[in-house]
């Protein structure tokens, strides 16, 4: 398989360093474990780690590399094994506020150029938490697209109206209601699966993810079943992030369901999510507005008159506040640890004085 067939497209090849290649080879990381990756490249899949300088210069999670990401990395032992030196600038990134207390990033993956929101027709349909994934997918240049799974529980008349509510947050969002049991809608998200472009899965646990990986590796146009089912490769449990390769060639990232998704230093994201809202807020009499109680404020007017709903304007202030509040803490702990850091250093020096 090429690199290219793998994504490696002009904009990567353009970034490549030749004097690099002497020594790295490039390669793709498909699977993330703990500290392990496997990476893969024109010959095969090997396991890999981390080079000793890429963990001593790393001082966030996004310094180490994510499924999706391109490495220049050092073959050992006849290809067997590899030592990650350096990640490929990223094109695009998803990111979030690791969950918990903890303010700190995690990288979900990266290179990709879609991602597809899947929300169930049950009790797991949300705009609110759509308008959450969005503001983070749209922070990044990579392509929203709702996938609404379980569509056998719902009339054909209740489905149309779930799409309808959808369009009213993001008029332009591609929508395909699908499921898993009937096949219903499975070929139009193949249609989407472009070869050689990377796309991936989002949404809570429970919604039909990894169903629906299955439904795409295992679907009969695929041609997979038979080969799958003698090697068992085609069954997956997500634990780990992994990159698949579809028969057709496009590449498809399942994540595991993330239980919160904490934002973190969101604009564009936020903006291009609640873009009614933006256009609004230009009106605003004063320009820093807070939109909560100021006269002349034409948010607070389009609410009164119900153009904006209050879910949504609620909705808004919330991520925002919470955006900026992370970052905030975020970088408060980095200036932290950093004088920590200076003080450790000034320590031993002194230690090494008075020995
Ligand atoms: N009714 C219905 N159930 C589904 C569908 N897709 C998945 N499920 C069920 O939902 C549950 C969770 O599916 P799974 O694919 O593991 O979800 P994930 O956590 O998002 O990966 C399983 O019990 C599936 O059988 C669907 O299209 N319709
Ligand atoms: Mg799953
Ligand atoms: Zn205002």
């Amino acid at each position: 398989m090429k690199l290219e067939e793998l994504g490696f497209n002009h904009w990567f090849k353009d970034k490549i360093d030749p004097t690099k290649l002497i020594e790295y080879q490039i390669a793709r990381i498909v699977t993330v474990n703990k500290d392990s990756y496997l990476i893969r490249n024109e010959k095969k899949d090997v396991f890999a780690e981390v080079s000793g300088k890429l963990k001593f210069n790393a001082d966030s999670p996004l310094d180490y590399p994510t499924v999706g990401d391109w490495v220049y990395a050092k073959y050992f032992d006849q290809d067997s094994f590899a030592v990650i030196s350096e990640i490929f600038p990223r094109k695009t990134i998803l990111k979030r506020k690791k969950s918990g207390k903890k303010i700190e990033f995690q990288l979900i993956a990266a290179n990709i150029g879609t991602a597809f929101i899947v929300q169930s027709l049950d009790h797991n349909y949300n705009l609110r938490r759509l308008e959450r994934y969005l503001s983070m997918i749209n922070e990044s240049n990579i392509r929203p697209v709702v996938l609404l799974s379980k569509n056998d529980l719902l009339s054909t008349m209740d489905i149309e109206e779930k799409i309808s509510e959808v369009h009213t947050i993001m008029s332009d969002i591609q929508v395909v209601a699908f499921s898993n049991i009937t096949s219903s809608g499975i070929s139009k998200i193949e249609e989407l699966l472009i070869p050689g472009e990377t796309f991936c899965l989002l949404g809570s646990s429970g919604v039909g993810k990894t169903s629906l990986l299955n439904s795409l590796l295992t679907e009969a146009r695929f041609k997979t079943q038979a080969i799958r089912e003698k090697d068992g490769k085609g069954r997956h449990t997500t634990s780990n992030r992994h990159l698949n390769i579809l028969i057709n060639g496009a590449m498809l990232i399942d994540t595991p369901g993330m239980r919160e998704l904490g934002n973190i230093g969101l604009e564009s994201g936020i903006d291009d999510t609640f873009d009614d809202i933006l256009e609004l807020s230009r009106q605003c009499r004063f320009n820093n507005c807070s939109h909560t109680q100021e006269d002349g404020c034409a948010i607070l007017a389009a609410l009164k008159e119900g153009a904006i709903s209050q879910e949504r304007y609620r909705n808004y202030l919330k991520i925002n506040k919470e955006s900026v509040y992370h970052e905030k803490s975020y970088y408060e702990k980095r200036r932290k640890d950093k004088r920590f850091g200076k003080m450790i250093k000034l320590a031993k020096k002194q230690m090494k004085k008075n020995i």
